[in-house]
């Protein structure tokens, strides 16, 4: 049997064999590899922990809040708080920004996440994860501010996801390439299960909420009907199609086998670019979708390389097979 290598020997070869990341890091990405497990316990005990259903709260991004969120955003930030090695953390479940309490050492990274991705999931039984990205602060100055969080996505010095399914699966890239772990549940370890993730350039699955197509953009129903048109229309094969509803897992499913997933902007909400966040939803998954070989863009530009304006800025999302999504870009071009 092939030698089992666990996430920290992994981490630590990176660390101290090709210098990919730093002892900071590492230990960075070990924490938060370990909230995810605890999340995961949390997820999985479902109706038996009494954590499904509504916790009759509303988000930053005015969406009721299931139990599960506010505890997984709770176990991320109690994980991550007292170690040292950040200065300040935000989350799609908060308003603005946490900063490490003064009687906790102070770091030089910066996380962002998701922490529960897909709620609408929880309670039917259907999977969902927690998305995380880390950024540096910037250099020579005390305290940390909002500001110092909007960076494009090519600043990113870790990110990834942990998707809560049949099995409980770590996701992450350092810029190295990507790396798959499954949680070993006799152990209490994850377990390298896949490296050097590639996505096939082409596909023949493509991952959108159909029920929006009146809504969307003429490019991308330009998109969706040639799909739909199958062998005999101008693509010159069937398509299939799948939508879970939670970004993890239709990221996952592209990252194992191909596809393309788009949640693009619509007329619903002319204001709004999208649906999804740039900074903790669409950038980490679009870094991992790159390191992977594929590409991610809201329709016209590399999502990595839009610089923020605020904290929960949305944007639309074409990422995955790279020969589909430079299709869908070449179509917003015209
Ligand atoms: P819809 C989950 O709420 C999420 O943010 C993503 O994980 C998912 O891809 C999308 O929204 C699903 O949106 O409109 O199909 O429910």
């Amino acid at each position: 049997m092939a030698q089992r290598i666990s996430l920290t020997r992994w981490l630590v070869e990176k660390q101290r064999v090709q210098g990919h990341l730093s002892a900071e890091l590492r230990l960075l990405v070990e924490i938060v590899a370990r909230a995810c497990k605890g999340i995961s316990h949390a997820v999985n005990k479902g109706a038996l922990g009494g954590v499904l259903g509504s916790a009759e709260s509303e988000n930053v991004q005015g969406e009721v809040q299931k139990k599960l969120d506010i505890i997984a955003n709770e176990v991320l930030i109690e994980a991550n708080e007292w170690g040292g090695h950040l200065a300040a953390m935000a989350s799609e479940e908060m308003d603005g920004i946490y900063l490490v309490p003064n009687r906790y050492p102070q770091g030089e990274y910066l996380l962002l996440f998701d922490p529960l991705d897909g709620s609408s999931n929880i309670d039917v039984n259907v999977s969902i994860g927690t998305i995380f990205s880390v950024l540096k602060k910037p250099e020579g100055q005390a305290g940390v501010t909002e500001q110092d969080f909007l960076q494009p996505g090519t600043r990113q010095v870790a990110a990834g996801y942990c998707i809560y399914g049949p099995q409980t699966t770590l996701v992450l890239t350092t810029g190295h390439g990507v790396a798959v772990f499954t949680l070993d549940r006799e152990q209490g370890s994850f377990v390298l299960t896949d490296e050097n993730v590639r996505i096939p350039a082409d596909t023949k699955e493509f991952a959108i909420n159909m029920s929006n197509m009146r809504h969307w953009d003429e490019p991308v129903r330009r998109y969706i009907d040639e799909c739909l048109a199958g062998k005999d229309g101008p693509r010159g094969k069937d398509f299939n199609m799948r939508w879970i509803a939670s970004m993890v897992a239709d990221v996952h499913r592209i990252l194992t086998r191909g596809g393309v997933f788009m949640y693009p902007w619509d007329k619903r909400e002319p204001n709004k670019p999208g649906k999804l966040r740039l900074m903790y939803e669409a950038n980490p998954m679009a870094w991992v979708v790159e390191q992977a070989g594929g590409a991610a863009t809201n329709g016209r530009e590399r999502i990595l390389d839009i610089q923020p304006q605020s904290l929960h800025e949305r944007v639309s999302v074409v990422l995955g097979s790279k020969n589909e999504v430079e299709r869908v870009t070449a179509y917003h071009a015209k």
